[in-house]
């Protein structure tokens, strides 16, 4: 008869369960609002995760699930959670003060995680996670005691058997406080989201004010001969809406233009400098077309763009700070630039310096940077892997040597140093796709920034390299794309490619995985010509 008892309270001990996961979260909810979006616990979970994962993984996740690996990761801990609150439902029905010290429990691991992070800066972040738990430890204690209220005696009699209520079960008073306890769960959580929402209202006001100078610097037009329309070829400029994106934010940055400053310091700096939005605004702007390039792009992969930048060239920055390069003697061989959330990004000083387009860039073909793509300013440096050179919502520079110090993706095992590969990369026909017999465009892109492409060649199966047709060159910092009639025959076909850069590097067909400074080999796609 035991048994029959615990078979109404089990699942009601687990609707307690869920439904106290339900109230931490949503008063955390809340409480981020006050404190910051960030300190939220599923996002601080998310953030800690993400730090700790070790680098196959992670490059695993962006080959599979792309930008959409944030929202798979934040689903994943919400579906761990909620099977970990309807267990210490189960378990309070039992020990009322051990579910609750359990979910207590976890609300020291979020405060852990959202102190933890690199952009913490106040132990007010751990207020979110520590609130909810409280609130609801304190419901699942409460709700357990109105299923214990119902006297074990008692239960035994009416429990499932003839269909009828335990006497002494006061189910009303359940259903009441369970309901309470969900709508305001649900009141408190939506309060918080519409508050969190509303909260980059400045950084975008500030975005929405900002007009772009007429560079001192223009970039020469894009020759009428380095676009090509071939259907199904990347558009020569990557339009922003179509831009990859890559980065561990889990909330992306909201950043006032307006109260903005950024840094300049450290070794070897004399005139350490501290500058606001508009104090870069008024400074001589440069324009470049400028091909983006992320190390977790696989062969053949999608994260690679080409945009139109506007911004300061940082060698002028450096050198008004009194920074040396240190082939002219200079102590600092590593500017390591910091974001908003604490990403840390470390580029050779020696390549900025050497008078590429190295960039503080502001604006993104035209318009303001888009804040998933760093607004207000972001570091571009043809040649290099975003990841040694592309920090986005930056807020600090800071001079340091390679010896001392390690950047974010350095600490997880990726090279420190890491130049852009030759690649190149079939777009048309798409793998699998089924031509007909007879002329069959194929194209795609290649790229070696800062080098220049000199040569692409295509094969098809085991046959001789043919050369594909280039397209003009913008600059040696874009990529240059190219196409090849082909006079497709029936059967399985396999089409490869490879580029040539200017140095005369002809790609190499060694496949190496992304990790530690970037995937090489040559990209194929099979057809059925039929
Ligand atoms: N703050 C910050 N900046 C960052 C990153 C990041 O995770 N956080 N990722 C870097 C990486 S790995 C790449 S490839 C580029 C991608 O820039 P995009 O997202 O604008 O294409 O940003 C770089 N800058
Ligand atoms: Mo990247």
């Amino acid at each position: 008869m035991k048994i029959l008892s615990r078979g109404v309270r089990l699942p009601l001990a687990a609707v307690s369960g869920l439904l106290a996961g339900l109230a931490a979260l949503a008063v955390a909810e809340l409480v981020s609002a006050a404190v910051r979006p960030e300190a939220g616990p599923v996002i601080a979970v998310g953030g800690a995760a993400i730090d700790r994962t070790p680098p196959a993984v992670k490059d695993w996740a962006i080959q599979h699930f792309g930008t959409n690996d944030k929202f798979v990761l934040q689903l994943g801990i919400l579906v761990v959670l909620g099977l970990l609150a309807l267990a210490l439902g189960v378990v309070a029905l039992r020990y009322r003060r051990v579910g609750a010290a359990g979910v207590l429990a976890f609300g020291v691991v979020g405060a852990l995680a959202a102190t933890g992070r690199a952009d913490s800066t106040s132990a007010a972040d751990a207020l979110p996670s520590v609130i909810g738990a409280l609130v609801a430890a304190a419901l699942l204690y409460f709700l357990m005691g109105r299923l214990a209220s119902l006297p074990a005696a008692s239960a035994a009699v009416g429990d499932g058997i003839d269909g009828r209520e335990p006497a002494g079960w006061d189910r009303r008073g359940f259903v009441i406080a369970a309901s309470a306890a969900a709508a305001a769960s649900a009141g408190a959580g939506l309060l918080g989201r519409s508050l969190n929402g509303s909260r980059g209202q400045d950084a975008v006001a500030s975005r929405g004010k900002v007009i772009l100078p007429r560079p001192a610097s223009p970039a020469a037009p894009i020759p009428a001969g380095a676009v090509l329309h071939t259907p199904g070829i990347s558009p020569f400029v990557t339009p922003n809406s179509d831009f990859y994106r890559v980065d561990t934010a889990l909330v992306i940055p909201k950043v006032d233009a307006t109260t903005w400053r950024m840094k300049v310091h450290g070794k070897g700096v004399t005139r350490p400098l501290s500058l606001t939005f508009q104090d870069l605004l008024q400074r001589q702007l440069v324009e470049r077309d400028i091909t983006l390039t992320c190390v977790s792009n696989e062969v053949g992969g999608p994260y690679v763009g080409t945009a139109r930048w506007i911004g300061v060239p940082l060698a002028d920055l450096l050198k008004e700070a009194g920074v040396k390069p240190p082939s002219r003697g200079g102590s600092a061989d590593q500017l390591v630039a910091r974001s908003v959330d604490g990403m840390t990004i470390g580029t050779p000083v020696e390549d900025i310096m050497d008078g590429r387009a190295a960039l503080l860039a502001l604006g993104m073909n035209g318009e303001p940077l888009p804040f998933v793509h760093g607004f207000p300013v972001r570091m571009v440096v043809p040649g290099l892997y975003g990841y040694v050179s592309a920090c986005k919502w930056i807020q600090d520079l800071e001079l340091t040597t390679f010896d001392s110090y390690d950047s974010y993706w350095v600490k997880r095992s990726w090279a420190r140093k890491a130049p852009i590969k030759t690649e190149s990369r079939i777009d048309t026909p798409k793998p699998f796709a089924r031509p007909k017999p007879g002329t069959v465009m194929i194209a795609g892109v290649a790229w070696a920034q800062h080098r220049g492409i000199d040569r692409v060649e295509l094969r098809v199966d085991d046959g001789p390299w043919m050369q594909a047709d280039l397209a003009a060159e913008d600059t040696k910092d874009t990529w240059r794309q190219w196409s090849l009639p082909w006079k497709a025959t029936s059967g399985g076909h396999t089409l490869t490619v490879r580029a040539t850069d200017r140095t005369g590097q002809t790609q190499t067909d060694r496949r190496t995985p992304t990790i530690p400074d970037g995937a090489s080999g040559w990209h194929s796609v099979v057809v059925t010509v039929d």
